[in-house]
């Protein structure tokens, strides 16, 4: 290493441990990362869930290069560029049906404030406005902005910031290991936690609550899919309560469960939808809030020389983002890869699920294209097995990513057989050396 580390005070990361032993990776292609050492890696996370279309898309790395040229940086307040426009209608023209208004952010946390404040905001102007409370779900991730983190309910991202939002609770999470461990795709028990909602009605009133946010499929905590029949559950109480849901698709946005959205691959519509990583093919950083159109025309009231929602990002919308996504969304549809985490599902849930039986392994989950190998603790330590897994694959060129002593797999979209084959042999020697 030639320039020193210490400066960079380094997101979600032991600095210590990390600086004594950096992991650089310096060069990207297809599905493989390159080390500062030259070592090929394969990218079993897609960068960090965003890398849909593999490293290094030609198409998109064109689109940033023109537009950095043709228009650097337009304001979106009260002016726009047309490519904004452009991508809107193409984000919409693949959501579920109804859901045509976008507000773009810069982030997925930039996303979920931005959907917090829009429920909050489209019951105030239509005279509900004691409904202001929220509703998360404990283990659920939604960015580290303060709405966000209120709502969320990883307790080690919570517990060091105070009291958060006030008015917030949180539904039971879904992890039921003693009935559905080892589930191929959507477990089969736990529609029946949904009705936790009924249980934060009884206790606030449902005139109180304005809005529900979960992740359709829990990514961040350690991929926990949804049992058969819970989030259409969740979906009918909220309409029963006039509550509006939210879907947080930061990770299971295009493609990663094997349609373009979650929503479509669970077959429930939520009123907001949170997007980022994916949309960009995290080339350059940028969210959405995709709005049922109801929801959008509720603020269109009033004067017209007034601005109906006081809400934006100096970058929303940026013009290098709004090329990159557009060039990311004709990448995803040539190739594509919106359902190709529909057809590789058998294939790469049977590969994962050959894990059962080794080591400590305690569970093993699976969706489209991510899936999850719980390992067992030791007991009374740190989270240690995952670690010792991701340090062997490291070495042996598979980056993987670990939550506790859970190790995901989010490969891009392009995976091909023999790499899911690589990606399964590399973690099974490695779960064997860390038992
Ligand atoms: N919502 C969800 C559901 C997410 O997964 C965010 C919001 C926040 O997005 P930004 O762009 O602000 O990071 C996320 C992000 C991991 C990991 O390893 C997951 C995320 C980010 C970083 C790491 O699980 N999810
Ligand atoms: N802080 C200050 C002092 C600002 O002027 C602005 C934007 O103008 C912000 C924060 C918010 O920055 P952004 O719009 O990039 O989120």
């Amino acid at each position: 290493m030639n320039q020193p580390l210490d400066a960079f005070w380094m997101p979600f990361t032991a600095n210590r441990q990390f600086k004594q032993a950096p992991r650089l990776i310096t060069r990207a292609q297809g599905m493989y990362y390159w080390d500062d050492q030259g070592r090929q890696i394969l990218d079993g996370q897609a960068g960090l869930w965003c890398v849909n279309a593999g490293h290094g898309r030609p198409r998109i790395v064109q689109a940033i290069r023109d537009q950095a040229g043709e228009l650097d940086f337009a304001p979106t307040f009260q002016m726009g560029h047309p490519k904004a426009f452009e991508l809107a209608a193409r984000l919409a023209a693949i959501a579920p049906a109804g859901m045509g208004k976008v507000f773009f952010s810069n982030s997925g946390s930039e996303a979920v404030e931005t959907a917090l404040k829009i429920a909050l905001a489209y019951h105030r102007v239509r005279g509900d406005g004691a409904r202001t409370r929220l509703i998360g779900r404990e283990r659920g991730y939604h960015g580290v902005n303060f709405g966000g983190t209120s709502v969320g309910g990883i307790v080690g991202n919570r517990k060091l910031f105070g009291t958060l939002l006030g008015g917030v609770d949180h539904l039971r999470h879904t992890h039921d290991p003693a009935r559905n461990a080892f589930s191929f795709g959507m477990p089969a028990h736990g529609a029946e936690l949904a009705d936790d909602l009924e249980r934060l009605v009884a206790l606030h009133d449902a005139s109180t609550i304005a809005a529900v946010i979960v992740e359709p499929l829990a990514g961040s905590t350690g991929v926990l899919v949804p049992p058969v029949g819970y989030l259409q559950r969740l979906r009918e109480i909220c309409d029963r309560h006039g509550i509006l849901l939210i879907f947080d698709e930061v990770i299971t946005g295009f493609g990663r469960t094997g349609a373009p959205f979650g929503a479509q691959t669970f077959g429930v519509t939520p009123d907001l939808m949170t997007l980022a990583k994916g949309i960009t093919n995290g080339c350059v950083p940028m969210g959405a809030v995709l709005a049922k159109n109801a929801i959008h025309d509720a603020f269109m009231q009033g004067d017209e020389r007034m601005i109906e929602f006081a809400h934006g990002y100096t970058y929303s919308a940026h013009p290098l983002a709004c090329a990159a996504a557009l060039a990311t969304l004709d990448t995803y549809a040539e190739e594509g890869l919106l359902t190709r985490g529909a057809e590789l599902q058998e294939e790469f849930g049977r590969a994962l699920h050959t894990l059962r039986g080794e080591p400590n392994v305690i569970d093993v989950r699976n969706l489209g294209l991510v899936g999850a190998v719980e390992l067992a603790p030791v007991p009374g330590g740190p989270p240690q097995r995952a670690w010792r897994a991701f340090l062997d694959c490291w070495d042996n060129g598979l980056l993987v990513r670990t939550t506790g002593d859970i190790i995901a797999l989010s490969p891009p979209l392009i995976i091909e057989r023999e790499q899911i084959g690589f990606i399964v042999e590399t973690l099974r020697a490695a779960i064997r050396k860390a038992a």
